[in-house]
C-alpha cells in the first residue's frame, strides 16, 4: 500500500495540472499537418526533426503569461497543489537551467524563468508547486529515449548523468519548497536507476512527494490514467491525473470540452474513494489559459467553495458506498454528504445507512430539512428526507448527515 506520509497529499482532494512548453505554438498543427493525439506529443507523432522543433524557441514569447492569475484561479477554484511541468518529453525546460541551453531563458525572445515566477505566486497565495519532470523520455537529447521508436545504441545513463539528474538538482535546489515531483513514463529506466532518481529527491527535499511514474514500483503514491477511476477500492494515497478535453497541451481544434457537471461529478467520486483529483490547463503559446477551461473550472470551484467541507479531509468511505446516477457520497468522522448531482423531487430515499441519523442540513447554509428512519421490509434502516421547495428540480448541492456514531457506515447493498 502506498503511502506519502505528507498530511496535505492526503487532505488536498483537488489539483492543478499546467502542461506548457513549445508545442504550445504548434497548438496541434505543424506544416498543415494536424495531430490526431495528445498535443504534447506532436514532434514524436508527426516525427518533426529536432533541429525544426529547436526553431519553435524563437517563435516563442508568451506575452500574456501572468502566474500570479494562473495561481489566484487555481486558489479561488479550491485547488491545494499545482503541478507545473519544468520539462516534458520534448527535452525543453520551462525555467533557467544551467546545463542545457534549450531552456525559455536562454533560447526564446521571452528570456523570462516562468518557474521562478510560478514560485513566488504560490509563495504569495500559499499554494503548493510540485513539478512534473519527464526523466525517461527526452527527444532533445541524443541520448534521451523515445516512446514508439528504436531506442538501441542509445547511452541513457550518459543521459541521466549529463541532463537528467543535474536538472533535477535545479529544480530542487533553485525554486523553493517543492511538494511533489512528477516523474512520467519511465520507459527503460532500471531500478538502480529509479533508485537514484529517488535518493537525489529525498537527499535534497525530504518531504518531497514521488509520482507513481517514477518506475519501478518506487512511487509514494499510486497514479491512475487519464480520468480513470480505479474500480476496486484502493487504501493507499492516489490521484487522477485529468484532462477538461482530449489534450494535455494546448491544441487549437480540440473543442471536446467536459461538461461542468461531469466534472464535478468526478471529482466528488474520486474524493469518495479516497484520491486526489490532479485536473489539467494546457495554456496557449501567448500563456493564456483557454477560456473554456476557465468557463468549466470556475463553474467545478463554485462547487467546491461552496462544500468545502465535504471534499476536503473527507477519506475513503466504505467500498460498498453509494454510487448512484443522481448522488455521490463522501465522508468524515460522525459525518456523511450527499452531493446532489440530478434534480430529485420531493424526497430522497437512502437505504442502508446503519448508523442512527442525528440531523441533516443544507451544508451551504445550515438550514435543516426534515427526515424520518423506517425499516425496510428487508429490515434495513431507510432514511427519508424531505426536500423543501426550494431544493426540488435543483442540482449540485450537498447534504450533511450527522451520525450518532464515529463513522458514516453502510451496509452492502443487496
Ligand atoms: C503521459 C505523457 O506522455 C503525456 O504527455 C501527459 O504528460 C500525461 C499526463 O502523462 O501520458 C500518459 C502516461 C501514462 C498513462 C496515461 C498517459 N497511463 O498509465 O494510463
Amino acid at each position: 500500500m502506498k503511502d506519502t506520509k505528507q498530511k496535505w497529499f492526503k487532505e488536498a482532494k483537488f489539483g492543478l495540472f499546467i502542461h506548457w512548453g513549445l508545442y504550445s505554438v504548434l497548438a496541434g498543427e505543424y506544416n498543415g499537418r494536424k495531430t490526431e493525439h495528445i498535443a504534447e506529443w506532436i514532434m514524436n507523432d508527426l516525427d518533426i526533426p529536432v533541429d525544426e522543433y529547436e526553431k519553435l524557441a524563437s517563435q516563442f514569447n508568451p506575452v500574456k503569461f501572468d502566474a500570479d492569475s494562473i495561481v489566484k484561479k487555481a486558489k479561488d477554484w479550491g485547488m491545494k497543489y499545482i503541478v507545473f511541468t519544468s520539462k516534458h518529453h520534448d527535452g525543453f525546460a520551462m525555467y533557467h537551467s544551467q546545463c542545457s541551453k534549450y531552456n525559455i531563458v536562454e533560447a526564446t525572445p521571452f528570456k523570462r524563468d516562468v518557474l521562478k515566477e510560478f514560485q513566488l505566486a504560490c509563495e504569495k497565495h500559499d499554494m503548493r508547486l510540485g513539478l512534473y519532470y519527464s526523466q525517461a523520455q527526452d527527444w532533445h537529447d541524443p541520448d534521451g529515449f523515445i516512446a514508439k521508436k528504436d531506442n538501441s545504441g542509445k547511452n541513457y545513463q550518459a543521459y541521466l548523468d549529463r541532463k537528467c539528474v543535474p536538472q533535477l538538482r535545479e529544480i530542487l535546489t533553485g525554486y523553493g519548497d517543492i511538494a511533489l515531483i512528477w516523474f512520467d513514463t519511465p520507459m527503460g529506466t532500471t531500478l538502480e536507476q529509479s533508485k537514484r532518481l529517488v535518493s537525489v529527491v529525498k537527499e535534497l527535499q525530504p518531504d518531497c512527494i514521488i509520482s507513481g511514474r517514477i518506475g519501478n514500483g518506487l512511487g509514494d503514491y499510486m497514479t491512475t490514467g487519464d480520468n480513470f477511476i480505479p474500480s476496486a477500492p484502493y487504501e493507499g494515497d492516489w490521484e487522477v491525473p485529468a484532462t477538461l478535453n482530449d489534450t494535455w497541451g494546448f491544441n487549437k481544434d480540440d473543442h471536446n470540452w467536459k461538461n461542468p457537471d461531469d466534472v464535478i461529478r468526478l471529482l466528488v467520486k474520486i474524493n469518495s474513494r479516497g484520491g486526489n483529483y490532479l485536473l489539467n490547463i494546457g495554456p496557449d503559446s501567448l500563456g493564456q489559459v483557454p477560456p473554456d477551461s476557465v468557463r468549466i473550472l470556475d463553474k467545478v470551484g463554485a462547487y467546491v467553495r461552496e462544500n468545502s467541507e465535504a471534499v476536503f479531509g473527507t477519506r475513503m468511505l466504505p467500498p460498498y458506498a453509494y454510487d448512484l446516477e443522481w448522488a455521490q457520497f463522501t465522508g468524515k468522522p460522525g459525518k456523511l454528504y450527499i452531493h446532489v448531482l440530478k434534480p430529485q423531487k420531493k424526497e430522497l430515499y437512502l437505504p442502508n445507512i446503519a448508523n442512527r441519523v442525528k440531523k441533516v442540513t443544507l451544508l451551504k447554509t445550515g438550514g435543516e430539512l426534515p427526515f424520518s428512519m423506517v425499516a425496510s421490509c428487508e429490515g434495513d434502516s431507510v432514511v427519508i428526507i424531505t426536500l423543501p421547495d426550494l431544493l426540488q428540480q435543483r442540482q449540485n448541492y450537498c447534504l450533511a448527515i450527522e451520525t450518532e456514531e464515529d463513522s458514516p457506515l453502510f451496509e452492502p447493498l443487496a
